[in-house]
This record gives C-alpha cells, sequence and structure tokens, in this order.
C-alpha cells in the first residue's frame, strides 16, 4: 500500500489513526489485580479504515469494522482482534484500494465495489451462538463468537424481511428476547420502520411495520417493559441529493425532535407521534421505563447538530463550542393527549455513551454509567487539538441521589465506551466493574481499565495493556460465562 492516510482529523492523532491491526494477544500485562471472580467475554467494534479514502477524506463512521473480544478469566485476559470479512472489504482487499466514496451513498462507489455496503461497524452482540457485527445501513454478519471468523450476512433464517437492522439492539433481561428496530427499512429514503422481538433460539416472535412521515436518522431507539420508542433525529434522506453526489443526511434545523411510541405487543394502529424541540440532537438510550401509562426515556440530548459532517442544506455547522448537551429524561403521557414534550436534564455536563446495568433494561432503574467531558480539567496541548469524541471522565451517575462518581485519568487520558459487570449474578444494581478502553494519548498507546462502580473516584483496580494503540470505537457488551 503506497497511498497514505490523509492529515485530516478524521485520519490522523492518538483517537483517528488508523490501526488496522488484527491480533492474537495471549495473557495480557495487568497493572494491579483483576478479581479472578470476573469471567466472560468483553467484545466491542471499531471503524477502523483498510484503504485510504477513495475520495481523498471520508467520515469516522465509514470505517470497516474490527471487532475485539477480551476473554477474561482466572484474573487473566487474553483478546483476538479481527477484521468483519464483509463483502466490501474483501473486495477492497482484492482490488488493493477504497472501492467506495461518500458515506451510505452507493451511487459514488467504484463500479468494483461490493453489492453489500455496510461495514458492520458500530455494535456487537451474541445472539443464538453466533456473534453478530451491526450496522443500521444492512443486515448483521455473524462471526464465530470464540475465532472471530466471519460466517456471513444473516437474515435470521429468511425471516428478517428489512433491508436494514439496527445497531442498538436491546436484550430483554427476563425473556431473553433480542429487541430490535429497523428503519430506511424498505432502503435508501423509504420512511418505513420496523420493530422486531425475536427469542434466544432465533425466532421472529412479533413485528411491527408502519412509516414515518419522512425519512430520518433513527440511530437508537428505547423499549419499555410494555412499549417501544423511536426517536426520529432531524437528519433527513434524500435519495435525489444521494443521485447527484451528495449526502445521505441533511440536518433539518426546523424539523422537531420526533418520537414514535408503540406498544411491544400492538402494530401500526396503535402508534403515537410525539414532537420534541426543533434544532436538537437525541443521542443514545441510557434507559427506558414505564409506569401508569408514561414512558420514561433517558439520553442525552444536544441543542444544535453534533454532526459537523452532516451539515444543514446551507453548509452550517455549529461550532463544536456552542453544543450544550447533558443527560435529558423524556416522559411520554399515554393518558393525555398532548402531543409536544419537553426533556428535563438529569445532569449539568455534557456526556455520551451511556450504559446501564444491563439486568434493568426496560426496567425501573437508579444508575448509569457514562463517558463526560469536563472542559475545566487540564489537558496536554502537546497533545494536539482536542478531537471529535473525547471524553476526559468515566462516571457512575446514581439518579436517584444526583450523585456523579467520576475518575480523571490525567491530561493525556480519554475513554472509549464502558461496559458495566455486575459483582455477581444477584448483585444489587450497578454494584460490580466497570471496564473501558483508555487511550494514552501521549505514550500512544491503550489500556483496558477496571474499576470498582462504588468507588470510581480512587480509579482502576486493574489496567491491563494492550500492547498497541486502539483508534476510537463505538460499542460492545459484556456477556458473562454461564454459571
Ligand atoms: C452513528 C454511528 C454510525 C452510523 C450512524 O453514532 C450513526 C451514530 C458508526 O456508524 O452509521
Ligand atoms: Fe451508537
Amino acid at each position: 500500500m503506497t497511498i497514505p492516510f490523509p492529515q485530516t482529523p478524521e485520519f490522523s492523532g492518538a483517537l483517528y489513526t488508523p490501526s488496522r491491526v488484527e491480533a492474537e494477544v495471549f495473557d495480557l500485562e495487568i497493572e494491579g489485580v483483576l478479581p479472578a471472580s470476573i469471567g466472560g467475554t468483553f467484545y466491542q467494534v471499531a471503524p477502523d479504515p483498510q484503504y485510504p479514502p477513495m475520495l481523498g477524506n471520508d467520515i469516522f463512521f465509514n470505517g470497516d469494522g474490527v471487532v475485539s473480544r477480551f476473554n477474561f478469566a482466572n484474573g487473566k485476559v487474553s483478546m483476538r482482534r479481527r477484521y468483519v470479512k464483509t463483502d466490501r472489504l474483501l473486495a477492497q482487499r482484492r482490488e488493493g484500494r477504497s472501492l467506495n466514496g461518500v458515506y451510505r451513498n452507493v451511487y459514488t462507489n467504484d463500479r468494483l465495489a461490493a453489492k453489500n455496503n455496510t461495514t458492520a461497524n458500530t455494535t456487537v452482540i451474541p445472539h443464538n451462538g453466533v456473534l453478530l457485527a451491526l450496522k443500521e445501513d444492512a443486515l448483521p454478519w455473524a462471526m464465530d463468537l470464540d475465532t472471530l471468523e466471519t460466517l456471513g450476512e444473516w437474515t435470521f433464517d429468511g425471516q428478517i424481511k428489512s433491508a436494514t437492522f439496527t445497531a442498538h439492539p436491546k436484550l430483554d433481561p427476563v425473556t431473553g428476547n433480542l429487541l430490535a428496530c429497523s428503519y430506511e427499512a424498505k432502503g435508501d429514503g423509504t420512511p418505513d420502520l420496523a420493530y422486531f422481538e425475536i427469542s434466544p433460539d432465533g425466532k421472529l416472535l412479533h413485528e411491527i411495520w408502519f412509516q414515518a412521515p419522512y425519512a430520518a436518522m433513527v440511530h437508537d431507539f428505547a423499549v419499555t417493559e410494555r412499549y417501544v420508542v423511536f426517536p426520529l433525529i432531524p437528519l433527513t434522506v434524500d435519495v435525489e441529493r444521494m443521485k447527484n453526489g451528495g449526502p445521505h443526511f441533511q440536518w433539518q434545523p426546523d424539523l422537531p425532535q420526533l418520537f414514535a411510541v408503540v406498544p411491544r405487543n400492538g402494530n401500526a394502529q396503535d402508534v403515537r407521534w410525539f414532537k420534541g424541540p426543533k434544532d436538537g440532537f437525541q443521542g443514545h438510550t441510557l434507559n427506558a421505563f414505564d409506569e401508569d401509562g408514561k414512558v420514561y426515556v433517558d439520553m442525552p440530548v444536544t441543542g444544535g447538530n453534533i454532526f459537523y459532517f452532516f451539515p444543514q442544506a446551507d453548509g452550517y455547522v455549529p461550532p463544536p463550542e456552542t453544543l450544550a448537551a447533558s443527560l435529558m429524561r423524556w416522559t411520554f403521557d399515554l393518558n393525555s393527549a398532548l402531543d409536544e414534550v419537553e426533556p428535563q436534564p438529569l445532569t449539568d455536563y455534557p456526556c455520551e455513551f451511556p450504559r446501564c446495568d444491563d439486568r434493568y433494561i426496560g426496567r425501573k432503574y437508579q444508575h448509569g454509567f457514562l463517558l463526560a467531558f469536563d472542559p475545566e480539567r487540564p489537558y496536554n496541548p502537546a497533545n494536539g487539538p482536542i478531537p471529535f469524541q473525547f471524553f476526559n471522565l468515566l462516571v457512575h451517575l446514581n439518579l436517584k441521589t444526583g450523585i456523579t462518581d467520576a475518575w480523571f485519568p490525567g491530561d493525556s487520558g480519554c475513554f472509549q465506551e464502558p461496559i458495566f459487570i455486575p459483582r455477581s449474578a444477584d448483585a444489587e444494581e450497578a454494584d460490580g466493574y466497570v471496564v473501558a478502553l483508555l487511550n494514552l494519548i501521549a505514550e500512544g498507546r491503550s489500556e483496558l481499565v477496571v474499576l470498582d462502580s462504588r468507588d470510581m473516584a480512587s480509579g482502576p483496580i486493574a489496567r491491563i495493556r494492550i500492547p498497541f494503540r486502539m483508534r476510537m470505537s463505538l460499542h460492545g457488551c459484556w456477556t458473562a460465562d454461564p454459571n
């Protein structure tokens, strides 16, 4: 490969320089003591472009998916890392260059590009004996849970007829069902939405299909015991624009933050629409629950467009320092005829990549784990400009007391999305360990840090050293060994 990656913020610096590493590391070095009682696997996925972008530059979300698997047993950790061998990746490897143009715009691809355009780069989750690698633009790709060998596109035995599948499925903690949704479910630019419940052994139990007033991004969604909520971000899709080589998404400052609320066991006639404030961006779901006909959804919300790479029609993107964000609670009152909603803040600081104790998904809950950015904390300017998605705090938030317990890793560290591991199968909510990747910018390497959820401020009880730098990732999950 002779062409270098561009020296743009998307391909340089500690977080975004491509890593491109597939690896096998047996018994990683550990500083501190990892409790032997932690047994299971942490899976995660990062966009990591195999080749420099065909068009000279590209966005983070368009990188090829590379999956990492950290196996925890007897106080030791071993890792394996493999690209998802998508059709798209294999076509590039065959030709020795990138063949894909604008993000989610197949009209701009090289004629030698694979038909299936997905990078499978957004999350990984075990289901029915395979590891699913997911991106919201296509069906999942399956991998072997252990070897990470790619098995191919996953249609759930032909039961899922949608063109797309969410990168934020949930596992119902009571039934073990996989809860999922789709948008642009009948192809690029279609306003079709769908909801799916799939049993642990892979049977499609229920599906709901309906239409939104327009096609817009539904990046994450929310489930409660009885309801499912689709947040439509004011980023809309126009196939004509795509045919002219334009972006898949465009920010619409005059559209509301729109929500569809549907009973999980209902159908298209039961959909209720709610409108939030305009010019706002619904982020990732922390958790949601319903009580007495009210549906509560907690998520970071930002005033204005945080995706600078999907500008509005006149090209405007707000300067990052003007974007105020906090964790918010949306309340959808199904007993009321009002269709306007206003979110209420739960934190006074910006945060993202929220995770709950997975045993409480969709149920009344009290705790969140988050990445946050505190601009008052020191930052070493020798590390270069602060990159997109820079988080210098790893947080445990008690929603009932409002107490934030956080660890700051110093002026040259930033985190990737955390996961929570219960101390034991029957431990109280949020009692256990928080695990996150930490990028040590000045040292050009990464570690997996393990903190006690009840004492975040003291910092890691164990630091698991990774002998290379891990590029910024998106999402992952923890699977405990079967007891
Ligand atoms: C997001 C991420 C994506 C994507 C669309 O975080 C939205 C939001 C990694 O890919 O394709
Ligand atoms: Fe996401």
